[in-house]
């Protein structure tokens, strides 16, 4: 019994310590995954208990109303990502998008925050280092090169496939490439599925700059040829160049759009579905391919496209310099053709977004006198009482992507329906970090209940 006890005792010291080592080179560590696999059995460990402890606890009641109404206000899912308040707007891992683009790293002579950063703080809650964001880019860097069969599939979509049906294609055809799948067909220990999953993800970002300036040179330039991934360079640094935009200006704004446009917690279209298919087990590729489907709805992030289009036709049926009435009169004939006012409104915000807010402080720094930037300015003016006197919007103001097309416009991205392959590349971060610790976490094949409206006639009856 003695021995035992000792044993024990020995086995635990051994095991904290062993720990604590993880921990001390974990804290230290320039490598995402191994930061990443120290936290993991914490996280594990805390969830369990509370579990343990609040397994039955209730969290909300479901109504009538909300089982029509698009689940809105329901609680029904985890997301350790990112949180969305309905007056302040996101927060990622309880940090808001200005305190992101202070405490952030940023590119030598940059101000804006960078994306590889707002992943590493979205993987481990921590706000990372100079280093370690560097080595993010170098990993994603070195990651970037397409398989042959992705290069041909791009080069022979014609140019009337939509860029967001050419993203989600190419997307979808990267699961031959697929760690994650092939570790599962050989009959991997599913502890151990996170670890692939991680690779695929950061395969997928490295080399989703490649992918969507491929779709950009292939739909509008003619298929100009691409310039090279410099594994020294950022990530939005890479991604201008191959687009062909070299003003230090765009890769700023670049830097500050991949990073806000990354996560908005766990329920709207894309994160949810990225999700839900990756809860089948459903390889990264093919989950975030899904994902990007949903985005490419214009009541999600299609309607950064639907913006431009909107202000497009503004422009030609009332100038380009309408006064508030005409705009007045062009909004309300808007609504009563039955269609909405693209970038206003909100499922969860129920005050500005600070994405848009952010993106306005940017142009009111580089392009203030942009024709352009000023109309979406008067339109902010307009907009919000007329949807307030609909009685029925509940959220008349407006949304990440009422500001977004403006910008891109300014630096020569013309082309509005590639706009949100932008979102996708950024939306990216957000959904694979959370399909990195869904599996870590080893969250379940995901299945509400459904039921007919007769069924719950009966239910409701009965009660
Ligand atoms: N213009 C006109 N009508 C609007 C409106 C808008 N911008 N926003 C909401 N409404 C209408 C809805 O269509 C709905 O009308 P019905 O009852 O006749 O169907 C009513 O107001 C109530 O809707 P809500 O509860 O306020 O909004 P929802 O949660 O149902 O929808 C959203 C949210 C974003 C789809 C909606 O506001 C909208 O369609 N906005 C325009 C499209 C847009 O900008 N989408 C981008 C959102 C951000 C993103 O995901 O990228």
């Amino acid at each position: 019994m003695f021995f035992f006890l000792r044993t024990k005792k020995i086995i635990c010291s051994k095991t904290r310590s062993f720990q604590y080592v993880i921990r001390c080179f974990a804290d230290h560590t320039t490598d995402l995954k191994a930061k990443v696999a120290a936290k993991i059995p914490v996280e594990q460990g805390r969830i369990k208990d509370f579990r343990k402890q609040h397994g039955n606890s209730k969290v909300c009641d479901v109504t009538v109303d909300m089982m029509y109404g698009g689940m809105r206000g329901i609680q029904g899912l985890v997301c350790e990502t990112s949180l969305l308040d309905a007056d302040e707007g996101i927060r990622f891992r309880g940090y808001t998008i200005p305190d992101c683009q202070k405490l952030l790293p940023r590119a030598p002579c940059g101000q804006e925050p960078l994306p590889e950063g707002l992943f590493w703080l979205l993987m481990t809650g921590e706000i990372p280092t100079k280093d370690q964001v560097n080595e993010v880019s170098l990993q994603w860097a070195s990651r970037s090169a397409l398989p042959s069969h992705v290069v041909n599939l791009l080069n022979n979509l014609p140019t009337n496939v939509h860029p967001m049906s050419q993203l989600a294609a190419a997307a979808n055809c990267l699961s031959s490439e697929s760690k994650f799948a092939k570790a599962y067909t050989s009959g991997v220990h599913k502890s151990k599925y996170w670890e692939y999953v991680y690779e695929d993800s950061m395969d997928l970002i490295g080399k989703l700059p490649v992918i969507a300036a491929m779709i950009y040179k292939n739909c509008f330039k003619g298929g100009a040829k691409l310039g090279i991934v410099d594994t020294k360079k950022d990530w939005s640094f890479n991604f201008t160049h191959l687009l062909g935009f070299d003003s230090p200006d765009f890769t700023e704004l670049m830097r500050l759009y991949l990073t806000i446009h990354s996560d908005h917690e766990g329920g709207n279209v894309s994160a949810h579905t990225v999700h839900l298919v990756g809860s089948a087990l459903s390889d990264p590729y093919i989950s975030f391919a899904a994902g990007m489907n949903g985005l490419a709805g214009p009541l999600h992030g299609l309607a950064n496209q639907e913006v431009l289009v909107w202000l497009e036709k503004i422009k030609s049926e009332v100038g380009k310099d309408p006064t508030e009435e005409q705009l007045t009169s062009f909004i309300q004939k808007t609504l009563k053709s039955g269609q909405v006012i693209p970038g206003y409104g909100h499922a969860v915000l129920r005050k500005t977004d600070p994405r848009y807010t952010c993106q306005k402080e940017f142009a009111e720094k580089h392009l203030p006198k942009d024709p352009l930037y000023q109309l979406v300015a008067k339109i902010y003016k307009v907009v919000p009482p007329i949807l307030k006197e609909t009685g029925k919007v509940k959220n008349p103001w407006p949304n990440v992507d009422a500001h977004s097309g403006v910008l891109l416009q300014y630096y020569g991205m013309k082309e509005m329906n590639y706009y949100t392959v932008l979102f996708g590349v950024s939306r990216a971060l957000g959904v694979l970090a959370s399909l990195i610790w869904a599996r870590a976490l080893g969250l379940p094949i995901e299945r509400p209940k459904s039921v007919s409206t007769d069924i719950l006639i009966q239910e409701l009856k009965a009660k």
